[in-house]
């Protein structure tokens, strides 16, 4: 049995990806170590909380001293572990600085220390920045990123390089586009999007709404990081994309229809700063050399995404009236 060490398992993707490596795979045992930030939600994962292979560790990947309390028996290293909402990190960029950067060198310190198998870094598309009407980020891309979140995820990213070139660390980079589905919080366009439809407020679309997004399912993402897992070669990046483009107005009024609402519900409001225009991932060297492919449609996807938020109208209740974060309080108290 290996063990694989999940850093911010308690947020959308990686709950998600906790779930897929549980459910279809014998060989892994998971250790999920997350800070439970606003962000964290421990309920995402209460259907594998009794499972054998399943441990949750409550924890600040930005403090060196959590470290201690590991295991030393670690195969691999995930780190999900981010403060990923680019409005919040135009608002205040301090926390980004430190989650995001700080706290991957730290967990790249730690890797040193320990004999593992791979560090993968989940990163992201924006950080190689905005794209005009045509061509693809690849992995060749210069990093050019247009906002304090991807700063930040750029940054990480060059610090998991140079501990791989200097300190041999054995790692890959995996920089994945938009994902979408279940557990997602309702701050990001998608949940929130059907969260105010189903309550009959206002959609507020940023700018003119033509924005480009790339989206892929969270699944296929899942899936994607455990291929790099098993079959990426030491060192090299991968791109992640579901190859679904689509202007943001596009996308809202397809959510609308889907819910019968509405689109005099949309609300075009101030532009994001910043904004980036368009993001379009090609992987296909994934594709070619790990045979990897986004296997969800985005139509059904998307239309089981919308099914699940209005089936689980709890679980964004419980967000919304802030219950969610008394679990944390638990923590704290020790
Ligand atoms: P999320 O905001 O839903 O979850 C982040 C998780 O990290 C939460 O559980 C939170 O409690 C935890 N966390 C935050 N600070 C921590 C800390 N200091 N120590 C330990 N845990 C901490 O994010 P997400 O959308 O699931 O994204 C996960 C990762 O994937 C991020 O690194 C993000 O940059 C990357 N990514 C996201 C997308 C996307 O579309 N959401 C796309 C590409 C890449
Ligand atoms: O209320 C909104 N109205 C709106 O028009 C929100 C929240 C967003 N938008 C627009 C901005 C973007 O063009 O929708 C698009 C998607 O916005 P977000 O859901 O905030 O995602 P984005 O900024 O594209 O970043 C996401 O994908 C890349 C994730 O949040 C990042 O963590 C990931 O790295």
């Amino acid at each position: 049995m290996e063990t694989i060490l999940v850093t911010g398992g308690a947020g959308f993707i990686g709950s998600n990806f906790i779930r897929f490596v549980l459910s279809n795979f014998k060989e892994y045992q998971v250790i999920n170590l997350d800070f439970l930030t606003y962000a964290g939600n421990l309920s995402n994962l209460k259907d594998v909380e009794t499972d054998k292979k399943y441990k949750f560790i409550f924890g600040d990947i930005s403090d060196k001293k959590i470290f201690e309390r590991l295991p030393k028996n670690i195969d691999y290293i995930i780190n999900f572990a981010a403060e990923s909402h680019v409005d919040r990190s135009i608002q205040e960029a301090g926390i980004f600085l430190k989650t995001n950067v700080l706290g991957t060198l730290n967990l790249l310190e730690h890797a040193r220390s320990i004999s593992i198998k791979k560090f993968i870094q989940v990163s992201t598309d924006e950080v190689y920045g905005s794209l005009d009407e045509t061509g693809k980020f690849s992995e060749t891309t210069n990093l050019s990123p247009n906002n304090p979140y991807s700063a930040s995820k750029a940054s990480a990213d060059l610090f998991v390089n140079s501990y791989h070139k200097t300190h041999e660390v054995p790692a890959n980079i995996t920089r994945c586009s938009n994902n979408y589905g279940p557990y997602q919080f309702p701050e990001k366009l998608i949940p929130l999007t059907i969260m105010r439809a189903l309550n009959d407020q206002e959609i507020p679309v940023y700018g003119d709404g033509t924005n480009i997004r790339d989206w892929i399912h969270v699944e296929d993402h899942a899936r994607g990081i455990m291929t790099v897992l098993q079959k990426g070669k030491i060192g090299e990046i991968y791109n992640i994309g579901g190859g679904n483009e689509i202007q943001n107005i596009n996308l809202v009024k397809s959510i609308l229809s889907q819910l019968n609402k509405p689109f005099d519900l949309i609300s075009f409001v101030e532009d994001r700063k910043g904004h980036d225009k368009r993001y379009a991932i090609d992987f296909r060297k994934i594709h070619e050399k790990l045979s990897w492919s986004p296997k969800i449609d985005f139509k059904k996807g998307l239309e089981n995404t919308v099914q699940w938020y209005k089936n689980n109208i709890d679980w964004i209740r419980n967000i919304q009236d802030g219950s969610y974060l008394k679990i944390r309080e638990q923590f704290f108290k020790g």
